[in-house]
């Protein structure tokens, strides 16, 4: 058979894309009409796709390429220990030195008593572990019946069945039977969109107290756990109003139910912070944290889990676990990227520089006369595109078709912004310098002006 290579023409390698690879979250059908972009090799917070236009990444893949593209010493770390050790696996009363190490450096990195590390390949395998985790946890505990998990809608958690069913996209329980029974759903803090004549504030104290109300409803003795992003990223990154996480931690110390603080994209220094949970201020029972764990350079996910938690599984045998759960390469990798993260100081450069930096820019986006609202932490951010500012008004087209047409106009040129129906959101590299901050402006500023003309033109309101 053929094998193409990254040099081989654009149309062979969409071809033959098309007629043997099922895109995730894609109609193929469409997909192969139009032909995938290829994108071949990639360096700092840079892609070049097979045409060879060079591409900023205001996405960092999707959300992970915390350190950027090209560090030799994460191809390094993988070529030493496949060499040494290329698998092996953790069941079964072993274990091998790639994995107790990582699951040592998170333990030091994690917040408060997150001490204990459980490997998964995925952040959706991740949150299975940890729904089976925490209904496991109560039922040792003597609570049997605490088996219920409260999620918000619109919060992203995977797309497997267990974590497709925490999430609360309709889109995915829509296909399937999802989700699995035992899991409850409430409001999510997204002002913008459904606080209606509410203060920010108002309305974040009034969706976090959905969380009490559904409590009382199952019945306290009931619920198990609490799962919510510290800021939603997939739904459209939604920052909380300040109210709402204060209140959410008052709720579940109140009934004692467990925390699960999911870091798939807020991990690693994508707040400013090592965790969202310190820049929100949480103190989750149990943390879920891939992408960023090894910048996206190796699959792999894992759930930090407190010393009470912990204590109570280790008690009994929990019957869970992947082939590649603690897989040597990916945890190898994962180590070198969290050395590259700290030695480098990435983190506090984004706190400190880089963030504050692109906040002040970003805002500015707010100056167009399509964009409403822009929220950011860290680096991670979103406008609102709407026709009428003052009264946050969606736009009379079907919700995305403005976002759509946006995208497309980034897309044209060279920059990757993504949307979220109405909503385009950016998730750059850690490692985005203040000139590419810029670049990424410009960019965003011109897609957003070519955007309005074309829905002008075309008549969509
Ligand atoms: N939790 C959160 C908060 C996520 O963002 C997952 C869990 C699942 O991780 P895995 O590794 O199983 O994909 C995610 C993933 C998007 C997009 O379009 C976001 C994710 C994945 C794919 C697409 O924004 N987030």
């Amino acid at each position: 058979m053929t094998i193409l290579t990254p040099n081989s023409p654009t149309a062979e390698l969409q071809a033959m894309d098309a007629a043997h690879h099922m895109h995730p979250f894609s109609t193929n059908d469409d997909l192969a009409k139009k032909g995938a972009r290829v994108i071949t090799r990639a360096e700092g917070c840079w892609l070049t796709d097979s045409d060879g236009n060079r591409i900023l990444d205001g996405m960092a893949g999707l959300w992970c390429v915390n350190i950027g593209y090209g560090r030799r010493e994460l191809a390094d770390a993988a070529a030493l220990q496949i060499q040494e050790l290329p698998y092996y696996n953790t069941f079964f009363q072993t274990t091998h030195v790639p994995s107790l190490n990582l699951a040592a450096r998170l333990a030091e990195l994690a917040p408060g008593d997150l001490n204990h590390v459980f490997f998964a390949c995925s952040g959706s395998e991740a949150n299975d572990t940890n729904l089976r985790m925490v209904r496991t946890y109560w039922h040792e505990k003597g609570q049997p019946e605490r088996q219920v998990i409260i999620s918000r809608w619109n919060g992203y958690h995977g797309s497997s069945v267990g974590s497709g069913s925490l999430g609360g996209m309709k889109g995915i329980h829509a296909q399937g039977g999802l989700p699995i029974p035992g899991i409850h759903h409430i409001g999510q803090p997204h002002w913008w969109a459904e606080g209606g004549d509410m203060t920010p504030e108002e309305f974040g104290l009034m969706r976090a107290r959905e969380l009490e109300q559904a409590i009382q409803e199952i019945g306290p003795d009931k619920v198990a756990a609490f799962i919510a992003e510290p800021i939603q990223g997939a739904g459209g990154v939604i920052v909380p109003p300040d109210s709402y996480w204060p209140e959410i931690k008052r709720i579940v110390k109140e009934y004692g139910i467990l925390l699960i603080a999911d870091e798939v994209i807020c991990g690693f220094g994508r707040t400013g912070q090592w965790f969202g949970s310190q820049t929100l201020d949480i103190q989750p029972d149990i943390m879920t944290v891939a992408k960023g764990l090894s910048s996206g350079y190796q699959p792999i996910g894992a759930s930090i889990v407190s010393d009470e938690v912990a204590a109570v599984i280790d008690a009994t045998e929990f019957n869970h676990g992947y082939t590649y759960s603690g897989h040597p390469v990916a945890c190898a990798v994962a180590l070198e990227n969290l050395r590259i993260l700290e030695e480098e100081g990435i983190v506090d450069r984004v706190r400190e520089e880089t963030a504050p930096y692109l906040k002040q820019k970003f805002e500015s986006l707010t100056d167009h006369p399509m964009v409403g609202e822009a929220k950011i932490a860290g680096m991670m951010g979103s406008i609102a595109l709407t026709p009428d500012k003052a009264s946050r008004a969606p736009f009379k087209a079907e919700a995305g078709t403005v976002g759509y047409v946006t995208r497309e106009r980034c897309f044209a040129n060279n920059l990757i912004m993504r949307h979220v129906g109405d909503r385009m959101i950016i998730s750059p590299p850690l490692v985005i310098s203040k000139s590419e901050i810029d670049t990424l402006i410009e960019r965003a500023w011109q897609s957003l002006d070519e955007a309005h003309a074309q829905i002008k033109a075309e008549g969509i309101s």
